[in-house]
């Protein structure tokens, strides 16, 4: 009995020590050429070590919305097989469509909700845009990783409860200059935080004056 007790116990303790290890948080920062924050960069982690891809919980994008006659958000980062719905909150009527092969789609002219949201099945970056509303962008970053975000307006995004180990890091935004960085890092089993740099070409993100009407 008192054996039996004892085994139980180091059980217990390995496995404590085990999800104190595995619960690592990652911040990644990124900045343009000049050191500013960058948002709407693209951070994705793949891992290199066999059987550790992660029960990590990262927020998936569900829904890109049309409001103000802009696309919102302007980039999204979601995990192949996720499906998006693209709910118009306007009172004028979009008609989405994506021209880019790893999903060609399009939805005619509409109010409120379509009839069903998209399954984005394929990896890759997808350019939506709007036939009415030729300045409306927005872009798609579909991964083969659930690790995958997007950084927010002070450049950071935040990965949580990782499995320490070996990782594939690729940062992507649309008006990047050079090719996409990919860079092989090892997280440990402590917090971590490191900052990229991206080269980018700054304009307008859907330059059109955001007026009252039709929003
Ligand atoms: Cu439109």
């Amino acid at each position: 009995m008192t054996s039996s007790l004892r085994v139980f116990c180091a059980f217990a303790l390995a496995s404590l020590v085990h999800f104190n290890a595995a619960a690592n948080d990652w911040r990644i920062t990124v900045v343009d050429q000049a050191g500013k924050p960058l948002d709407d960069a693209v951070v994705e982690l793949v891992s290199l070590d066999a059987g550790s891809e992660a029960d990590a919980a990262v927020m998936q994008q569900t829904s890109i919305k049309q409001q103000g006659l802009n696309f919102v958000p302007f980039v999204s980062a979601v995990q192949v097989g996720t499906e998006i719905d693209f709910p118009n909150l306007d009172r004028t009527r979009h008609h989405v469509y994506s021209f880019s092969p790893a999903k060609v789609f399009e939805i005619q002219l509409y109010h409120d909700r379509p009839e069903q949201p998209i399954l984005f099945d394929q990896a890759g970056i997808v350019a939506l845009g709007c036939n009415i509303h030729d300045y409306m962008e927005a872009y798609v970053f579909i991964s083969e990783s659930n690790l995958v975000g997007v950084t927010d307006p002070t450049g950071q995004f935040h990965f949580s409860q990782l499995n320490p180990g070996r990782y594939q890091l690729r940062l992507w935004h649309p008006f990047q200059l050079d090719d996409m960085p990919s860079i092989e890092m090892t997280l440990d089993d402590s917090s971590n935080e490191a900052t990229f740099s991206l080269k980018v070409q700054h304009r307008p993100k859907q330059p059109t004056p955001q007026r009252g009407f039709g929003s």
